[in-house]
């Protein structure tokens, strides 16, 4: 742990404060992200007022109003690595890595890690995210050689981050914070590279890029990099899609379903792009306005993390989904139906079947935990190596001994956000599938930053094993070791 001076203002406060800030300036600029923080805030309120305790069950009132994500999109190795020295500054560290050329139709061509705080403290007194996409102009698939060129030129040419930004943000990072007036300075500078570039956009070469990507034309196509939306967390997010739709706001329907057990991972929405006014610099050189639509709305829920076994069943679930929908079945009626056909219905089974990550705390007296014979015998199966004298993490929770706290969701869903760039795109844009892409993979992204980029698989697991052992350490114990 890093010891703070007095006057400084730890990592922490700073990136609260960057939260913020970002947000001021991001409503000045998209206003109806103003209603959506209102409607969110009032659907928040409401969800407490009626459900009392339950509802804080992932994350105080507090915590969910104030947490929001990012999202921004660099051009090039050199500004993402640039783009990592600017949020370390804020204890935002890359977690999870994103292919979204893969992703099906309309599939867009970056690479993307999220940057977060790690530590579960850190999560705790502010968690905020920024997804931040890369793109990857070496894709033969999206572009060829002329463009590929053009586009590195045009990329290496700009500055997103000023050296002094970066001065101060390698000092904060060193000393895990900064103090007055410093920090402000860093607050100010790092903000202002997110705002929207009023300089002109040469029309032609945006067009150009456009037709292979919107994203490409909105990364490679503009001198500057900004906040492409900024996302508040909702306790019922079908409450507030139900209230945008009822202002005559038209949301994307591909949420997971709403059904009656535990919420896992992350279910988002997000509603189409405004047309904002941008100034262009045509062929024949004149300067005019024009209106381009590439920033949005977004919203999200968030569940319980899954483990690798958890997430298996899942991804399981959604590809059935989408096979029952291709065969004409309404999305939100096939989703639950499998839902409820393959996902625990409670906590308890979650943890005892090892398909959600849980903190374990052991309890005074031992309560009864509601697992139905189904799962358990699942359970006892799928390990095949219980014996009488095995005492397993699934015993113990059914036995009461130990209770399960669940660990939120604090990453993306590739299809989540491949649905969240495509329902934005104006087009499809074009592919060419006879070629190649470069491989990209979590390894390659931590060499291009030059720094680990943590799996977030990882990350919960640690967390629940450190409760296990200290829950273990109380009780004079030790358990056999659970599936995960
Ligand atoms: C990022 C899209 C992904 C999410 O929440 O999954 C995303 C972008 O549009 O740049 O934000
Ligand atoms: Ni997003």
């Amino acid at each position: 742990m890093t010891t703070v001076a007095v006057d400084q203002m730890p990592a922490y406060a700073l990136r609260a404060a960057f939260a913020r800030g970002l947000a001021a300036m991001y409503g000045r600029e998209v206003p109806a992200y103003e209603t959506l923080v209102e409607v969110t805030r009032e659907v928040n309120a409401e969800v407490v007022a009626t459900r009392g305790k339950a509802a804080e069950r992932l994350g105080s009132v507090e915590r969910v109003t104030a947490e929001r994500h990012g999202a921004i999109r660099v051009g090039s190795p050199r500004e993402l690595r640039q783009a990592a020295r600017v949020f370390a500054a804020f204890g935002m560290h890359p977690v999870g890595f994103y292919d979204l050329r893969d992703a099906g139709p309309g599939a867009v061509p970056v690479v993307s890690p999220a940057f977060r705080p790690v530590d579960r403290d850190e999560l705790a007194r502010n968690p905020f995210r920024v997804f931040t996409s890369m793109l990857v102009p070496d894709d033969p698939r999206y572009f060829d050689a002329d463009t590929r060129a053009r586009v590195e030129t045009f990329v290496e040419a700009r500055t997103l981050f000023g050296p002094a930004l970066l001065a101060l943000a390698d000092r904060a990072a060193a000393e895990g914070g900064l103090p007055q007036p410093d920090a402000d300075e860093l607050l100010r500078r790092a903000t202002a590279a997110f705002a929207l570039s009023t300089a002109p956009v040469d029309r032609q070469w945006y067009d150009h890029l456009e037709r292979i990507s919107s994203v490409a034309a909105d990364i490679g196509g503009v001198p500057s990099t900004h906040i492409n939306h900024l996302t508040p967390r909702v306790l019922d997010i079908d409450a507030l899609q139900a209230r945008m739709c009822a202002r005559g706001i038209e949301m994307i329907d591909e949420i997971p379903p709403a059904w009656e057990g535990p919420d896992v991972l992350l279910r988002q929405t997000s509603f189409r792009a405004l047309a904002e006014r941008r100034t262009f610099r045509y062929a024949d050189r004149t300067v005019g306005t024009g209106a381009l639509r590439v920033r949005f709305g977004e919203v999200e829920q968030r569940g319980i993390a899954l483990t690798p076994r958890g997430r298996d069943v899942y991804d399981r679930m959604v590809a059935e989904v989408d096979a029952r929908v291709a065969d004409g079945a309404p999305r939100p009626d096939a989703a639950r139906e499998v839902w409820r056909r393959d996902l625990p219905r409670t906590e308890c089974e979650l943890a005892v079947r090892g398909l959600a990550f849980f903190t374990y705390r052991a309890t005074g007296r031992p309560q009864a935990c509601p697992v139905d014979q189904r799962s358990s015998g699942a359970r006892r199966r799928s390990t095949g190596e219980t014996t009488a004298s095995d005492t397993t993490l699934g015993d113990l929770v059914e036995a009461g001994v130990l209770t399960p706290e669940p660990i939120v969701y604090e990453d993306f869903l590739p299809r989540s956000a491949a649905g969240i760039f495509r329902s934005n795109l104006a087009a499809d844009g074009t592919r060419d599938e006879q070629r190649t892409g470069r491989a990209y993979d979590i390894e390659r992204l931590s060499e291009v930053l030059d720094t680990t980029v943590h799996d977030p698989m990882d990350l919960y697991a640690a967390e629940q094993e450190r409760s296990v052992r200290a829950a273990e350490a109380g009780l004079g114990i030790c358990t056999g070791k659970e599936p995960a």
